[in-house]
């Protein structure tokens, strides 16, 4: 099975988003720990955002086909270096999470992303809406990944 990891900064809606595509619940709290979750392999933010922590999701990737890099629309940090998602031997795709919330800037996340290294498409999402969360399983359904 073509599995997806996720990756992205603490509190950007990764597990939420997993959640999302899975029509499960979102366990509550800080992921502590790379976990897999059926097709879907969720990451802790700080593995992104603290150097020391890369070789862990370099390693964890390669049982990936693909990885989504989500970053939380409404956040105005640049919390992702550029370059970030060309370390990986897959294909990493963009996620513009909580594109709900009244703050959300789409533009300039799609920015970040593009910035970080990520393809295109890139996804404008809401966990809680449930805005793009079928264009984004659709999109990985072509792709062989199964959620
Ligand atoms: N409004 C809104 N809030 C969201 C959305 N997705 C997640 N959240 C909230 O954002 C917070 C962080 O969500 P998580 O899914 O735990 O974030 P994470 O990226 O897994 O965080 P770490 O595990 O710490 O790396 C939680 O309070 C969620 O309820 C969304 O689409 N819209
Ligand atoms: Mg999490």
């Amino acid at each position: 099975m073509n599995k997806v990891m996720v990756i992205g900064p603490a509190g950007a809606g990764k597990t939420s988003l997993i959640a999302a595509l899975q029509g499960a619940a979102a366990a509550k709290g800080k992921t502590q720990a790379i976990c897999f979750v059926n097709g879907a392999i969720d990451t802790p933010g700080e593995y992104a955002q603290i150097p020391r922590f890369y070789a862990a999701l370099l390693v964890t990737s390669m049982e990936a086909a693909h990885l989504l890099l989500a970053h939380d629309a409404a956040n105005p940090a640049v919390l992702i270096p550029p370059g970030f998602a060309k370390m990986f031997a897959r294909p990493v795709w963009g996620a513009a999470t909580k594109a709900d919330l009244p703050q959300a800037d789409i533009g300039r996340t799609y920015r970040y992303l593009r910035q970080a290294g990520v393809g295109e498409p890139i996804f404008t999402v809401s966990a809680l809406t449930g805005e793009g969360i079928s264009e984004l399983y659709q999109f990985l359904a072509e792709r062989g990944c199964k959620l």
